[in-house]
């Protein structure tokens, strides 16, 4: 987009005093009329009946102070020379820019009196705006609360990652299925991004290496992009750097002059295609070449940045990079960085094997954020060596390397076989594969998982043999999310009461301050208070459940919700089955009893990998069960079960803050962490959960009294699993299985494959029976959620209790 600068420059002399970059309404409505005219290119008397066009002119206004804010931080890096950090993420989940920005600008007033005078209110403004989904779940969204809060806290750090152009896919309900639709962010335009076109780096694939000299088959240029992430009170303004892919010739004029136009285009196209789609995976990995080349290609330019940038600032001794740049490798996506380091600091930089290697180990950090081993990434040797030869080669060298290094450490062959980073693939077949994790601990300083338990589980699991030879190098970060997006600006009216309690707004910066507020639990105005701002957000929970999925629900009721991709171990199934339990009991009680009931609504939402069938057949039965239970007078408000549509970042937004319980029932040990569970605690939510990823942690901190907390333990689990064949689940468990044996939920031929897995014979799913334990803890699942009920009768007891919740000061 061009400026209100250079357009002020074009325009007429009257107009030159509109280029302020103040806060005050004036000034912003001048600079979004301006922009609306010369930037959006509209004639200025439709704004107020066009929408879209006015949105984009707001963006271009607040995009511009964000863009001064910006100028003033990276110009202020350059002077002070420090040591800047490093994200490396296939995934930033990033949601809508514009609330955010506006509110770390501190221009809610303006924004809206401005709009006021065109007839527009924020949320209008809000609406227009697509999600920027460039992330599947938790991993993606990890990463974009970090960089809120690395802006934040004054941090000098980059963000790098891929440019998109379709991002996760948008999700539709048909029948009670889940249909899929690609996700065009890009095709409306993004009015927040900085193209950098003289920022580009050349990344190459294909050919062959002889003797470390990569003659490479292919080529295309990796292009900056950046998106300005604010601060909260701060002026400190980062960037996360998103890389897009262009020929390096733009089109074969040759091929164009003969008329063969598809051929002139191709490698246009096939640049293009890099940064087509992200891979709609979650905690599963798709080892697609195309996958593979993503990760290769953005990790490379942003090595190739920090390079350059350390050559900027005028350094020669290679020895401090790792004095200058720390990178912290998202999961295993981004690791072949490890190999590629290697390779920029030996060929095109002229260090020797030894120098180069004792600098990488110095700079890379990796974080693990799963134990399910199958999203361990490994790429087939074959495949590694075509589409990279030159990095094959090293990483070949580093398995030497690291073999010599174990057998001198008298390691036992067959252990060191298992961890080297090229080795048999345990899936069969005998094919060599690299192992991306593997690759990262002979080349990372630390490892860390993302919660106390799961940092403990990796070294009992995937990660043990690293454990018994390079212990120091495990840490454990807990995750965390932002405050801002995840409790100030979705819930304004919580964060009002909160800053009038606290006396102050310092919390929205220093989360530990909440803590101030426990005092006040059980001070009956300041609950009242609570109630009415849950309600008021209840309120909205309940329009947009009308407006997605067309069914009415009660806002007195209470709002249960389970919201996150849906995963066999993060058992939606359990929360369902108990559903279908729940509306035999209800069908079953006299008239006295059915006024004893506490009235629910239970949501559940999220994503199935477009190939995870199970996920998909989950999704269906939530859908069946609704549409038996909501369509039946004699349950009523008793029980509603509904399936929120396209849950996303912006869904959450409205659905978080009008929760009262949150449902965090993975199979203990599964959930390396969870981060939704910390955004619904912040909300005042209850927890009903297990003993997992950081529930247990919330738990440490408001008690465990607080806590409706379930289920078999992470020590248990193992002997648990082993012991599913003898297990005889409760009669109430084998009653849904019945039920949905029965039709009830429609087609049984359908479900064969859930009904399978829970209680089928071993190998009729390709995990054991029940291999997630959903039998084992359904009567507790079941308890828990009765003691729920009981508290929820005490709306005295249970709001003091959700206000410890809402005290929870994250880590
Ligand atoms: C997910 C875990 C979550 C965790 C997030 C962020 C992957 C591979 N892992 O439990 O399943 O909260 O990462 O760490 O997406």
């Amino acid at each position: 987009r061009r400026s209100a600068v250079t357009r002020a420059v074009m325009a007429p002399d009257s107009m030159k005093d509109a280029v302020s970059l103040d806060n005050d309404a004036e000034a912003l409505t001048k600079s979004m009329l301006l922009h609306y005219q010369y930037s959006v290119g509209m004639d200025p008397t439709t704004i107020s009946s066009n929408k879209r066009a006015a949105y984009e002119a707001l963006a271009c206004a607040v995009g511009e102070r964000l863009a001064a804010k910006f100028n003033k931080t990276q110009d202020h890096f350059k002077k002070v020379d420090q040591k800047y950090g490093y994200y490396l993420s296939a995934e930033f989940l990033q949601g809508r820019a514009l609330l955010n920005a506006v509110e770390n600008l501190e221009l809610e007033s303006s924004v809206k009196e401005s709009l006021a005078k065109v007839g527009y209110t924020l949320e209008d403004m809000a609406e227009q705006e697509l999600d920027m989904a460039l992330g599947n779940g938790g991993l993606g969204r990890l990463a974009a609360c970090f960089l809120d809060s690395m802006a934040t806290l004054d941090l000098p750090m980059f963000g790098y990652g891929i440019r998109y152009s379709y991002g996760m896919f948008k999700q539709l309900i048909d029948d009670g299925f889940q249909k899929e639709e690609p996700d065009y962010w890009l095709g409306t335009g993004n009015p927040w991004e900085i193209e950098r076109p003289s920022t580009k780096y050349p990344i190459s694939f294909g050919g062959k290496s002889v003797k470390g000299v990569w003659t490479p088959a292919d080529q295309v240029y990796a292009v900056a992009h950046d998106n300005p992430i604010p601060g909260w009170n701060t002026d400190n303004t980062i960037s996360l750097r998103l890389w897009g892919a262009r020929p390096v010739e733009e089109f074969d004029l040759s091929s164009l002059n003969s008329g063969k136009y598809q051929e002139a285009f191709e490698k246009r196209m096939e640049a293009e295609t890099i940064c087509a789609v992200l891979y709609p995976d979650d905690s599963t990995t798709e080892g697609k070449i195309l996958r593979l080349k993503q990760q290769y290609f953005f990790t490379s330019a942003s090595l190739q940045d920090i390079i350059a940038r350390f050559l900027e600032a005028g350094h020669t001794d290679w020895d401090t990079l790792p004095d200058h740049a720390a990178v912290q490798l998202n999961d295993t996506h981004p690791t072949i960085g490890v190999a590629e380091l290697m390779r920029l600091l030996m060929d095109d930089h002229g260090l020797e094997w030894d120098q180069a290697w004792a600098i990488t180990g110095k700079v890379f950090a990796y974080t693990n954020h799963t134990v399910l081993p199958e999203a361990l990434e490994k790429w087939g040797s074959d495949i590694m060596e075509d589409l990279l030869p030159r990095n094959f080669e090293i990483i070949e060298k580093i398995d030497k390397q690291f073999v010599k290094e174990m057998t001198a450490l008298k390691v036992d062959k067959k252990v060191i076989a298992r961890m080297k980073p090229i080795g048999e693939d345990e899936w069969g077949k005998g094919k060599d594969v690299v192992r991306m994790a593997s690759l990262a601990m002979c080349g990372a300083h630390t490892v860390n998982g993302v919660a106390a338990v799961h940092s403990e589980i990796i070294k009992d699991t995937v990660l043990k043999d690293f454990y018994a030879i390079w212990p120091e190098k495990f840490q454990n970060k807990t995750n965390g999310v932002t405050q801002r997006r995840w409790l100030a600006f979705c819930n304004p009216e919580l964060r009002d009461l909160i800053t009038s309690k606290l006396g102050s707004d310092e919390w929205i910066g220093d989360l530990d301050k909440l803590t101030g507020l426990r005092e006040f639990a059980e001070d009956p105005e300041f609950q009242a208070k609570w109630r009415e701002a849950k309600l008021v957000k209840k309120q909205a929970l309940a329009e947009y459940v009308k407006e997605t999925t067309g069914y009415t629900v009660n806002p007195e009721a209470l709002f249960d919700v389970q919201v996150k991709r849906i995963h066999e171990y993060k058992r939606q199934l359990l929360n369902v089955m108990r559903c279908i339990h729940q509306y035999s009991v209800l069908k079953k009680m006299t008239p006295e009893e059915k006024e004893d009931v506490v009235p629910r609504v239970v949501m559940i939402g999220g994503k199935a990998a477009p190939g995870y069938a199970m996920a998909k057949k989950i999704i269906k039965l939530i859908n069946a069960t609704g549409k038996l239970v909501n369509n039946d007078p004699e349950i009523g408000d008793m029980l509603k079960v509904i399936f929120l549509p396209n849950y996303n970042v912006s869904a959450a937004e409205i659905i978080i803050p009008g929760t009262e319980l949150s449902e965090q029932i993975s199979t203990a040990g599964t959930e390396a962490s969870g981060t939704s569970n910390m955004k619904f605690a912040m909300n005042g939510a209850l927890l009903v959960g297990t003993m997992d990823g950081a529930n247990i942690e919330i738990w440490e901190e408001i008690g465990k009294e607080n806590g409706f907390i379930f289920g078999a333990e992470v020590e248990e689990v193992d002997a648990l699993i082993e012991a599913r064949n003898e297990f005889e689940p409760c009669e109430e468990f084998q009653a849904v299985l019945d039920q949905i044996e029965a039709g009830d939920f429609g087609d049984v031929e359908f479900y064969q494959q859930i009904l399978d897995a829970l209680s089928g014979e071993d190998g009729a799913h390709y995990l054991p029976k029940d291999f997630y334990l959903l039998g084992y803890d359904f009567p507790s699942y079941c308890a828990a959620q009765d003691a729920v009920d009981a508290v929820y009768k005490d709306q005295v007891l249970y709001c003091s209790i959700f206000m410890m919740f809402g005290c929870w000061p994250h880590h």
